[in-house]
């Protein structure tokens, strides 16, 4: 059993399209655990166990139970409005952002918008940011002036797995490296 391809079958459940299963998240982003494995079992052998394994496993940690275990939900990344209760906090002064050279000039003169996300999705370290980036062919990063943002009045929050998100940054914060 491929379990990574199972795992990016339930990113694409429990951020995007969770009526591919037919099933659906509450307002926090939580699906039910028997209703997702369920799910995932009518195209192959899926258990508990299985799950658990790939929440345990996942290097970005994309995705948390509840506290029994009857619910799980994905940390970030949702396109489908959902309040997953990231706490708010401060940020560095410095954050990075990784894309393809191709979105540079859209960039350039828009600044960072969430596209198909909730948020703007930003990176503690040039060293992560050039990996997102390299997702969309060659790498392109920026520097964002986080705390000069936070200063301004913007929000940023953390996600548990690390990743800072925001609503948008405009272009005057962005610094190309
Ligand atoms: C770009 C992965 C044109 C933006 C990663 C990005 C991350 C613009 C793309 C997480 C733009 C959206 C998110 C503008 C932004 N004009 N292009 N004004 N503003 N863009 O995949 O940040 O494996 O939705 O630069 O590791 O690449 O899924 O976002 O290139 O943490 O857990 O629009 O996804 O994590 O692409 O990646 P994405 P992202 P997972």
């Amino acid at each position: 059993m491929n379990l990574t391809k199972t795992s990016k079958f339930i990113s694409l459940i429990l951020r995007h399209r969770p009526e591919a299963i037919g099933i659906s998240l509450d307002e926090h982003g939580w699906a039910r655990v028997d209703e997702l494995i369920q799910g995932i079992s009518k195209r192959h052998p899926f258990s508990m166990e299985m799950l658990e394994e790939i929440v345990r496993t996942d290097k970005k940690q994309r995705y948390s139970f509840n506290e029994n275990k009857t619910l799980i939900r994905a940390n970030q990344g949702h396109s489908i409005p959902v309040d997953v209760e990231l706490p708010e906090k401060k940020p560095p002064r410095i954050l990075y952002h990784g894309t393809g050279e191709k979105f540079v000039n859209s960039i350039d003169r828009q600044g960072l918008l969430p596209r198909g996300r909730l948020y703007v999705h930003l990176s503690p370290d040039e060293a992560t940011a050039k990996i997102v980036g390299a997702r969309h062919g060659k790498p392109v990063i920026y520097q964002v002036l986080a705390g000069e943002m936070a200063d301004q009045g913007f929000t940023f929050y953390q996600s548990v797995n690390g990743v800072w998100l925001t609503k948008k940054v405009p272009a005057e914060f962005l610094r190309k490296i």
